[in-house]
């Protein structure tokens, strides 16, 4: 009987993370277009179109057009391929391809809702070289339909990148290495960094609720790797995020709760997909913005406390509340268990205030501002604790 449970459980676990059903909003599966279409006339230009980026490619291989290749969904997605040119790039650039939306023939800058992620499939012909991927979005605050034409006016910033190789130029986005498999791409809009590319309203911030996917790039893991590159493109949506809601009790601790940032780890199939830092208020309550829909493992850890793991949170089609934990305090030194290390510490810092020299603010486990009896009395409660992994 153990052994049938054990083979099975994977099974059953993926079942219910496919039953996740979420809110999205298509933008184009490529299958109303015909194949071969136009070079750069749906959705995307050629790779040389881009002022910013054409002097870096070769032109003899330079296509974005719907073909019948292979596909994710249907029989039809976007082909792109490109070569950079051997040329060695200006001293202020490095070689990098802004694929950009510009008023394409078909499906020309197409609006986004800048509060719900834009996701894709990408397949990545092998022999390709390894590249970053980054979204470009131009702030023109239009109010068309998600897909719909979001105009060219308003400066553009990046999504999922926070620096660049050089000086405002190719950025550092999504690391992309799967090669002859279709993968998904996520940006999540509303939850990811943002970082000036160009235009007046440039300033690492979004500053309007709506606006265009403008560009996406592609930028050389090796900056001397050329190409050929060639991809595929399928399936562009947006899709609905939600928030993550609850109560975290930090127990026997008097001080400021709202002092106290908590780290939640947002985890799937054992890997961690977003760590969110979190403030809470006065009655213990805290929330995440802008998660993606899933089923999560949230991993709770805040400094002297141990790491508290609530499994199985489904987000799908709503904000999630009353996800709840309970942190056992007396992990001074933070290594997730409740031990002599602690104890130790604990002594190192007994009878000392702030400003002390010995002053260890995480061996005042009950935040009274003095290490005392009470909170040896804490450690020796908890004391052989061992926190979720
Ligand atoms: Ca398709
Ligand atoms: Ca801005
Ligand atoms: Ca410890
Ligand atoms: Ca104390």
């Amino acid at each position: 009987m153990k052994l049938v449970r054990f083979l099975f459980a994977p099974l059953l676990a993926g079942v219910l993370a496919a039953a996740v059903t979420a809110q999205t909003f298509p933008i184009t599966d490529f299958e109303g277009f015909p194949a071969p279409s136009a070079n750069g006339s749906v959705m995307l230009r050629q790779p040389s179109f881009s002022g910013s980026t054409g002097l870096f490619v070769d032109t003899a291989v330079n296509t974005a057009q719907v073909v019948t290749d292979i596909a994710y969904s249907g029989t039809k997605s976007l082909k792109v391929n490109w070569r950079f040119l051997p040329t060695p790039p200006p001293t202020d650039r490095s070689r990098w391809l802004r694929l950009t939306t510009f008023n394409t023939s078909n499906l020309p800058n197409p609006a986004l809702d800048f509060a719900h992620a834009l996701r894709f499939k990408l397949y990545v012909v092998g022999g390709t070289p390894d590249f970053y991927i980054t979204l470009g979005v131009r702030e023109t605050g239009t109010t068309a339909p998600i897909g719909g034409n979001g105009g060219t006016s308003g400066g553009i910033e990046w999504i999922g990148a926070t620096s660049n190789r050089v000086a405002s130029d190719a950025p550092i986005g999504k690391l992309i290495t799967a090669k002859d498999r279709w993968i998904e791409v996520v940006f999540n809009i509303p939850a990811e960094p943002v970082l000036a590319f160009a235009g007046a309203t440039a300033n690492s911030v979004l500053d309007t609720a709506r606006g265009v996917l403008e560009q996406i790039a592609f930028t050389p893991v090796d900056p001397e790797a050329i190409g050929p590159y060639l991809i595929y493109l399928d399936d562009f949506e947006q899709v609905a995020v939600w928030s993550v809601s609850g109560n975290v009790e930090l127990r026997d601790f008097g001080g400021d709760i709202t002092q106290v940032p908590v780290t939640v780890e947002l985890r799937q199939d054992g890997n961690v997909v977003r760590t969110a830092t979190v403030s809470l208020d006065s009655s213990g309550n805290y929330s995440i913005p802008a998660v993606l829909p899933g089923t999560y493992d949230l991993a709770f850890k805040a400094s002297h406390w141990l790491r508290t793991v609530v499994s199985g949170v489904v987000v799908d089609e709503a904000d999630v509340t009353d996800v709840n934990v309970s942190l056992t305090n007396g992990d001074i030194d933070g290594d997730n268990e409740v031990t002599l290390f602690d104890f130790g510490a604990l002594v190192a810092a007994f009878g000392s205030m702030p400003g002390d020299s010995n002053w260890n603010p995480d061996a005042d486990l009950d935040g009274d501002q003095e290490v005392t009896l009470f909170d040896f009395g804490v450690l020796v409660r908890n004391f052989g604790a061992i926190g979720d992994e």
